[in-house]
């Protein structure tokens, strides 16, 4: 009975014990000695909120605009690989759950199933929810092989993907050192779905194989604007932590930039994403580029981090690893459990700060702790 979890907390406990060792170790695991990764929730801590009293919030609203559209709320499911690790349907099941959730989902280029079954299944399971639109975006590893990419990037855009999220901050793959410790790598049968130019299975986890062979350490500014050329959709980058990179994020056409640093499993001793997000903003305001969207992920584990990321100044956030609980323990209804909570928790602490609109979580609704 799902309803027995009631944070994403003991949705967690009760996964990991599910997993095996390996997919626990590849789902949990930070770079080297996790400074990053604990960074990431300890920014949290460093904010409270300076809640107001006597509002009206008998109606409480989460609604938001994203890229120009309407959104039932500012969350988003984050890109992930390897869904069916967690459970055999994969991200069929994880799209479902967002969808059904009326939230935003983020589809990988390491999914295990296709780009355009995900499209499918999630598309049908929006169909039956009458509220506003969930986004459906497409997140980009650059090949060195740059037809790959194309046709890759050309996919999205037929399958009617919204945006295209280009991770720019695996220029090579952090050292995650429970993966080395157990030669993690895919079961035998489960691939990489959506990049068949590689020989996949063995012995070496496909990404180790990806990065070291096909991924393209070469990437550069210019290639974004190369990209921005190639698609109708609108680009987002994703691992900014700095406001002179998201500057040249606008210059090269870029419609925004997730404040990233990948779940803390990239560059060890990164700075924590939301300690980087003032600074993002900042930048960003000082060019005055209207619609320029800010999103942020890392560490997001309840709903007052939702609120504090927001009354900071993102648009939205993106939602790692909670995922991954609630999909190994129940599919699709368990990806849907988690964000059930999250968005519960972000109600109640609108509620009880006072604010009962987005619009309404403003700056000034944090202190410093
Ligand atoms: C470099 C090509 O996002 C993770 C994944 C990395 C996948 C890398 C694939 O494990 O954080």
């Amino acid at each position: 009975d799902l309803s027995t979890f009631l944070t994403v907390r003991d949705l967690e406990r009760a996964a990991r014990p599910q997993l095996s060792p390996s997919t626990l170790g590849y789902f949990l695991s930070g770079a080297d000695s996790q400074t990053t990764l604990r960074a990431n929730r300890r920014a949290f801590r460093k904010w409270a909120i300076d809640y107001r009293i006597l509002v009206d919030v008998g109606r409480i609203d989460t609604r938001t605009r994203l890229l120009g559209r309407e959104v039932a709320s500012p969350i988003l499911v984050a890109p992930m690989a390897y869904h069916c690790l967690a459970h055999p349907e994969g991200e069929l099941a994880s799209s479902r759950g967002a969808a059904k959730s009326s939230t935003g989902y983020v589809t990988s280029t390491v999914a295990t199933m296709p780009l355009e079954r995900i499209a499918t299944e999630f598309d049908a399971a929006k169909a039956v929810d009458a509220g506003p639109s969930a986004p459906r975006w497409f997140q980009l590893y650059v090949n060195k092989d740059r037809g790959i990419t194309r046709s890759l990037i050309e996919r999205a855009d037929a399958a009617g993907y919204q945006a295209l999220v280009v991770t720019v901050d695996v220029p090579i793959m952090g050292r995650r050192l429970r993966d080395v410790r157990n030669a993690f790598t895919l079961p035998p049968g489960m691939v990489a779905a959506n990049l068949t130019d590689v020989a996949q299975g063995g012995k070496e986890a496909y990404h180790h194989a990806y990065a070291t062979g096909r991924h393209d350490s070469s990437l550069t500014w210019r290639d974004i604007e190369t990209f921005r050329t190639m698609t109708r959709m609108p680009i987002l980058l994703k691992g900014v932590v700095r406001g002179d990179d998201a500057l040249r994020a606008i210059d090269a056409g870029a419609s925004g930039v997730v404040v990233s640093n990948h779940g803390g499993r990239q560059l060890d001793s990164a700075i924590a994403s939301l300690d980087a997000l003032p600074r993002v903003l900042e930048a960003v305001a000082s060019r005055q580029s209207a619609g320029f969207e800010v999103i942020v992920d890392g560490g997001i584990r309840w709903g007052t981090d939702i609120f504090k990321a927001l009354a900071l100044g993102a648009r939205a956030v993106m939602v790692g690893r909670p995922i991954l609980w609630g999909l190994t323990l129940a599919g699709e209804a368990g990806v849907a459990r988690v964000l059930q909570i999250l968005r519960g928790e972000l109600t109640s602490a609108m509620a009880l700060a006072g604010c009962p609109d987005i619009a309404s979580i403003t700056r000034d609704m944090l202190v410093r702790a």
